[in-house]
């Protein structure tokens, strides 16, 4: 997946016409953004289709998908058939589940991001006993793209080191939760920026703020 200005825009606002208006401000700077729980429950699945038809956005579509493999192939194809580009698939619930996501998006032609390690504090308390294994498993999966914590650069740095240069690397955790973008894109393809893009009072001078401070 090409992403422009290496950045994607974590869209986690609750309100179409809220996401459709910082969207606007940012499309030129950006051309992929992801959706999650927050969009999607408050508006539906259409706002996919909003971003794509509206901005031409590469849409990713942040479901953690985490059950068992019948239920996550639900989820998948669902995410799929109304326009999702790839989606986020939770790796702690083990390959058969992951193995389902991954089924379903090669039927449709898309991808899914395998995660890792999560980016939040809470991530050391179960997550990380296992985050490289997991990227092992995706390593031996053939799975290409990877969701890695900005927040902790020594880990996100041994997951590159696991999936190797040729995989693809997406990592939360830039801004608020403290994460620095340059740093981050030393091992990392592309950045999950959210609140501070999308709740700052300009929007389009926060991205150009963080585009410069990448260079
Ligand atoms: P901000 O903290 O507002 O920049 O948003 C980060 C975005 O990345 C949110 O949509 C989170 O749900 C998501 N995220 C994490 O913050 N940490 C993770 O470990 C994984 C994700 C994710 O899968 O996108």
């Amino acid at each position: 997946m090409e992403i422009k200005n290496n950045i994607i825009l974590a869209m986690d606002l609750m309100n179409l016409l809220d996401a459709y208006s910082v969207a606007e401000k940012v499309s030129k700077y950006i051309n992929t953004i992801k959706i999650g729980y927050p969009l999607t429950l408050a508006e539906g699945l259409k706002t996919i289709q909003v971003f794509k038809e509206n901005f031409d956005f590469q849409v990713i579509c942040d479901y953690k998908v985490a059950d068992i493999p019948e239920t996550n192939s639900k989820i998948a194809n669902l995410s799929f058939v109304a326009g999702a580009d790839g989606i986020i698939t939770h790796g702690f619930v083990g390959k058969d589940s992951v193995e389902s996501c991954l089924k379903v998006a090669n039927e449709h032609e898309k991808e899914i991001f395998l995660l890792t390690e999560m980016s939040h504090p809470g991530a050391k308390m179960f997550l990380q006993k296992f985050s490289y294994k997991i990227a092992e498993m995706g390593v031996a999966m053939g799975i290409k793209n990877y969701v890695a914590p900005s927040t902790r650069l020594d880990r996100l740095a041994t997951i590159r080191k696991i999936v190797g240069n040729d995989s693809f690397i997406i990592s939360p955790g830039v801004g608020v939760q403290g994460g620095k973008a340059k740093d981050t894109l030393k091992y990392a393809n592309g950045l999950i920026i959210g609140r501070s893009i999308y709740e700052d009072s300009n929007p389009e001078i926060a991205i150009e703020k963080i585009i410069e401070s990448v260079k």
